[in-house]
């Protein structure tokens, strides 16, 4: 009999032990608070801006008489205003190139547009677009290079220093400033000699200026470069990165390893997909008929966007100081294409059934009773069945991972059926902060997706199905 109840109990305490075990959330590497509103920015663009614009250079030499930077018609408002028509929410500045040419008056530079003749030397590209993107409601970015191809310090270690009060000074006069790019580019000075650049100093005295700042570069400390510039994010894209070992700039992880992240890295490092409308960084005239087309730049954001990763699109002003109509007609028209295939989710008046969820024990929700509970659903990642009302034709679907945790989903399936046969399953990986698919159509009334991962917790906040134009899928 005591040896019955001694069964009894090491069996319960088993039991036990083994269904926490299996309802605890694994505790992996989450996003800060100041990742998280980044990854809600999506798009935005990146402005390539300076001497080059005029020598039509994509990497200025360092010694181009300031004189040459003259924009006649400069109008950061209509930058502002192109960002806007093309549903941009922030806009990211090329403060100083490889050249060295500041477009701020700065003091720790001579090689600025206080020396230049545009506006007598009167003129401040920084403060005119921080002004615009605060009127427009945009997010104001600065891309400070950290190369400089004129100071007379770089190469010397006094250069770290003045390249420190070089953002102090740029943060001090044109905050807020959400996101700072550090480009890894190390080439030669004026001096012939190169800069050992101490990082890990700017990086603590960054996150004094300005602790909301998400800072980029190849391996973070926020944001990792994702592998190209192509503006294409590897399947599956990670947000999870490890990075001890590796340095900024020559020393990041193999290309490969940026592109998809590692499945269990250490740190949550997001990518961001930088890629230009044109064929160069900088505008040049004879690009003007090698614009990106709106189709393009849309298939861009699929691969950019639709696997979890943020888009960063180059629109690089003229020597008029001004976006080029055929760049922003590309744009809008890319805005109007976002907008049209978004614009009906199929399943937003299915039923929808969560097997296996142990809280509505199967019963079947509306969809929005649906989305408040997938957040937060408390089961072994339950199978999901949406009934459609009516059958209907689709060739995307769009999946959300709630990441405020981490991105717990590892692997998903997707079956789409017809009068209860199967007739398109769609595998994938990866789902994080939004997972755009697409697929050759098919006539749908019902559609399962099942999940695994990490947690037993479902934590989607999104799931929706499309009809999107059939030149628009995915092309490879
Ligand atoms: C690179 C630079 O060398 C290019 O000129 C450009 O600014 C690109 C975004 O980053 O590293």
């Amino acid at each position: 009999m005591v040896m019955n109840n001694r069964i009894i109990w090491i069996v319960m305490m088993i039991q036990l032990y083994c269904s926490v075990a299996f309802t605890q959330k694994q505790i992996l590497p989450k996003p800060n608070k100041h990742q998280l509103a980044w990854h809600e920015m999506e798009f935005y663009l990146f402005v390539h801006f300076g001497p080059n614009t005029f020598t039509g250079l994509e990497w200025g030499h360092g010694d181009e008489a300031e004189a040459i930077f003259n924009p006649t018609q400069l109008d950061c408002n209509q930058w502002a205003r192109t960002a806007k028509a093309s549903g941009a929410k922030g806009i990211i500045i090329t403060a100083k190139h490889h050249d060295g040419f500041c477009l701020w008056p700065s003091q720790y530079s001579k090689h600025t547009v206080r020396e230049s003749i545009w506006k007598n030397g009167q003129g401040d590209v920084l403060k005119e677009l921080s002004e615009a993107c605060k009127s427009h409601g945009l997010k104001f970015g600065v891309y400070i290079s950290p190369w400089d191809r004129n100071h007379p310090e770089y190469g010397t270690p006094k250069y770290n220093d003045i390249y420190i009060n070089t953002m102090k000074e740029i943060f001090d006069r044109y905050s807020p400033i959400w996101e700072l790019w550090w480009d890894g580019a190390n080439g030669e000075g004026p001096n012939g000699k190169k800069q050992v650049y101490d990082f890990a100093l700017f990086e603590r005295e960054m996150r004094k200026i300005s602790r909301s700042t998400v800072i980029f570069s190849d391996i973070g400390p926020d944001i990792r470069w994702i592998g190209n510039e192509r503006g294409i994010v590897g399947d599956p894209n990670w947000n999870y990165l490890d990075t001890t070992g590796f340095k900024r700039g020559h020393g990041a992880p193999h290309v490969d390893t940026l592109n998809h992240g590692n499945y269990n890295g250490r740190h949550w490092i997001p990518g961001e997909c930088d890629v230009s409308i044109r064929p160069g960084w900088f505008y040049h005239k004879e690009e003007d008929d090698r614009v990106k087309s709106a189709e393009q730049l849309f298939n861009l954001y699929l691969k950019s966007v639709g696997r979890g990763a943020n888009l960063l699109l180059n629109v690089p002003p003229d020597p008029r100081g001004l976006i080029h109509t055929t760049d922003s007609t590309a744009l809008i028209q890319f805005k109007k294409l976002i907008d049209q295939s978004f614009a009906q989710n199929l399943l937003q008046t299915s039923m929808v059934k969560m097997d296996g969820d142990r809280k509505t024990r199967a019963a079947f929700l509306n969809y929005s009773s649906f989305l408040q509970k997938a957040k937060r659903v408390n089961s072994n990642m339950p199978t999901l069945r949406f009934e459609l009302k009516k059958e209907a034709f689709i060739n995307c679907l769009v999946l959300q991972e709630t990441i405020i945790d981490g991105q717990f989903i590892r692997s998903f399936k997707v079956e789409l059926y017809h009068s209860g046969v199967l007739i398109k399953t769609v595998e994938g990986s990866s789902i994080g902060r939004k997972r755009i698919l697409t697929f050759p159509g098919e006539q749908v009334d019902q559609v399962k997706i099942i999940c695994s991962g990490t947690s037993d917790q479902l934590n989607l906040q999104n799931v929706a199905a499309y009809h999107i134009a059939e030149q628009l899928l995915e092309k490879k």
